[in-house]
This record gives structure tokens, C-alpha cells and sequence, in this order.
């Protein structure tokens, strides 16, 4: 059996490199070089083109090559049948966890203002927030929400998370469910979204919600853009209810030149890299899903596509 990569664009050499480093030998194909299409089984996918995985008639795991799934179940011709795996791995949710932090200091400190001082030499101290003074609410409190409350509850943060069941974690209070966001969003000075792209969680970052925040909340999205609506954003940065953001994720990326975005003054642009998938140490768990499927054991990670993650 053979993977094959269906990816457009991303890190494609990285994986083949690690794959046949880890596994000498491995048969790894790049899509469209996949061979006959009955040969192929697995898949390790990111941003495929739509459609493409029905011309696969013994396809049998689409193995994503991020957390976020929403890539492979957005394809409306997606075959029955198949598995749907996605990576956890602990560099993956260290490296978003330390990301969100750094975000989350930078506002408080207001870094990104002394470098517009830098600019043209003003010299102006101001005051700042401390952590006492912040609620942070985390929206997602999965491998990588409840990481990231973990670790701002660690350095002193009060922080409340957001799920849909109940859960019980150290020093984190988790409201469950529809019924309970209005009460979290009232908490929460900084927002965090680390949601996953569902029917349910789209453009869930809307003027309804933030005006239910606090009075000069931040808002961080690195979850992705179809969480946000980017209009109501500008809106409520502009008319003063929203202190402003830290957006990693858009609705289209790259962002286009011509989005507001670029422009705004108090929304702050990263590229996607909040906490990028290391093909070094993600491959094991992809090779240990490849050997499974092999002995017909239970997959990895496998997500459910009713749920959507
Ligand atoms: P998980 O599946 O581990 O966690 C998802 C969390 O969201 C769970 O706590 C879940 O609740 C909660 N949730 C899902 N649907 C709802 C809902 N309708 N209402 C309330 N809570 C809900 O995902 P990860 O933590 O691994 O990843 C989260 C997302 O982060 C990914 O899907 C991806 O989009 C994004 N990401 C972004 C990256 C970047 O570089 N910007 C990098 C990696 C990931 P429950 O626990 O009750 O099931
Ligand atoms: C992911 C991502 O889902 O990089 O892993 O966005």
C-alpha cells in the first residue's frame, strides 16, 4: 500500500522527505502522480482540490496533515466510508499554546504600539494591564484550547473556557453548551478562539457576540476566518466597544491586498503560522494510522464526521 500525498502546496517536500526518512523504502506517491487510482488507499491530504477523492474506488483514510479537518469535510463529494484522521501532536500544541501567549502579552503590553513609536523616535510611556486585571475566555477547549488556558492560568491569568460538554480542568472554569455562552463571553476581556470550523461554529465571531463581551475586549482568532465576520469586526473596533485583534486565520488566504484588514490600525495580521504541523515528528502517528489500517486496527485520532471534528 502506498500514501499518497494530496496537498496544494504545503510543506509537500517536508513530508516526502520525513515519510522516507522514517520508513527507508515506503511507496510515496504525489498526487497527480498517484498512479492508478484503485492503488490508492491512503492519503495524507491538506487543501485538496474538490472532488478529487471520489475518483479513489478502495480509498480509505484521508489523514489530514493539520488539527483542523474542515479542509476534508467541506468537499461535497467526499466518498462514504472513509476515515478521517487529524494530527495531535505536543509540538503542534506547545508551539500554539506559546504562539496565543506571546499574542496575548504583546496586546496587554502593547508592544505593536511602541514599535509604531519606534517609527517616528516618541518616547511615551503608558500604563498597562497586568494579569490580575484580565479574564482571558478560551472558545475550544481541546488539545490545544486547553492547553493554551493551562499555560495563561499558569502565569497568572484568570481564565474561563468554552466547550460544548462539561469539563473539569485545574483551575479553569469550563461553561458547557449554547445555553452558557452569553455567561462566558460576559467573563472575557481577551477572547481566544480555537473552536474547530463546524455548521455550528461558523462565523460564530460576530457583532452579537462581541457586544456581549466586555467593554474594550481583544479578540484572537487562530482558529479560522469562517469564525469570524470580518465586517462586524471593524465594526465594533471602530465604534469603540472592541479594543481591536490579532487575526492569524482569514476567510481567504493569503489575505488579498485589498482587504481593510491590512489597513486597520488596532487588527493585527500573522500568516497562518500560529502552530505549524513539524512533518518530523507528525510522521510517527501517520505511519502508526498506515501500519493500523494494514492489521485492521482502530485508526489514530480519527475524527467524526457527524460532529465535523
Ligand atoms: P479539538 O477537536 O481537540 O478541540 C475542539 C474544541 O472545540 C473542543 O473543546 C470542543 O468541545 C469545542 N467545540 C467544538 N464545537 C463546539 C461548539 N459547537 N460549541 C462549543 N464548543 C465546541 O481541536 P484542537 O484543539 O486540536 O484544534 C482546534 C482548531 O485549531 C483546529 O480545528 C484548527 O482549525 C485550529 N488550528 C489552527 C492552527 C493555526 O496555525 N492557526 C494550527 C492548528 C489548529 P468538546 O470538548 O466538548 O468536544
Ligand atoms: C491546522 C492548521 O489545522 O495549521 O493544523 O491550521
Amino acid at each position: 500500500m502506498s500514501i499518497t500525498i494530496v496537498n496544494q502546496g504545503r510543506y509537500i517536500s517536508h513530508w516526502v522527505n520525513a515519510l522516507k526518512e522514517k520508513r527507508p523504502g515506503l511507496d510515496v506517491r504525489v498526487y497527480p502522480d498517484a498512479g492508478s487510482p484503485e492503488e490508492v488507499e491512503f492519503v495524507l491530504s491538506w487543501n485538496h482540490p474538490m472532488g478529487v477523492f471520489k475518483q479513489f474506488p478502495n480509498l480509505k483514510c484521508i489523514a489530514s496533515t493539520g488539527a483542523g479537518v474542515d479542509h476534508i469535510l467541506k468537499d461535497p463529494e467526499l466518498p462514504e466510508q472513509v476515515q478521517i484522521t487529524r494530527i495531535v501532536d505536543e509540538n503542534l500544541t506547545r508551539d500554539m499554546t506559546m504562539f496565543t501567549t506571546a499574542l496575548v502579552l504583546n496586546y496587554m503590553r502593547g508592544l505593536y504600539q511602541y514599535k509604531a513609536a519606534e517609527n517616528i523616535k516618541e518616547w511615551k510611556p503608558k500604563r498597562y494591564l497586568t494579569a490580575k486585571d484580565v479574564t482571558i475566555g478560551v472558545m475550544g477547549i481541546g488539545e490545544l484550547g486547553a492547553s493554551v488556558a493551562g499555560q495563561l492560568s499558569s502565569i497568572g491569568f484568570k481564565v474561563n473556557g468554552w466547550a460544548r460538554t462539561e469539563k473539569q480542568l485545574q483551575s479553569i472554569n469550563v461553561f458547557a453548551g449554547n445555553a452558557a455562552l452569553d455567561d462566558f463571553l460576559a467573563t472575557a476581556d481577551i477572547l481566544i478562539c480555537l473552536l474547530p470550523l463546524t455548521k455550528e461554529t461558523a462565523n460564530i465571531l460576530n457583532k452579537s457576540t462581541f457586544s456581549k463581551l466586555p467593554k474594550n475586549a481583544f479578540v484572537i482568532n487562530v482558529a479560522r476566518g469562517e469564525h469570524l465576520v470580518d465586517n462586524d469586526l471593524i465594526e465594533m473596533i471602530d465604534l469603540g466597544h472592541l479594543a481591536g485583534a490579532s487575526l492569524d486565520v482569514f476567510r481567504q488566504e493569503p489575505l488579498p491586498e485589498s482587504h481593510p484588514f491590512w489597513a486597520h490600525p488596532k487588527i493585527n495580521i500573522t500568516p497562518h503560522i500560529a502552530s505549524i504541523t513539524n512533518p518530523e515528528t507528525a510522521v510517527t502517528q501517520i505511519l502508526e494510522n498506515y501500519d493500523r489500517l494494514q492489521n485492521n486496527q482502530p485508526l489514530l485520532n480519527v475524527v467524526s464526521q457527524t460532529k465535523g471534528y
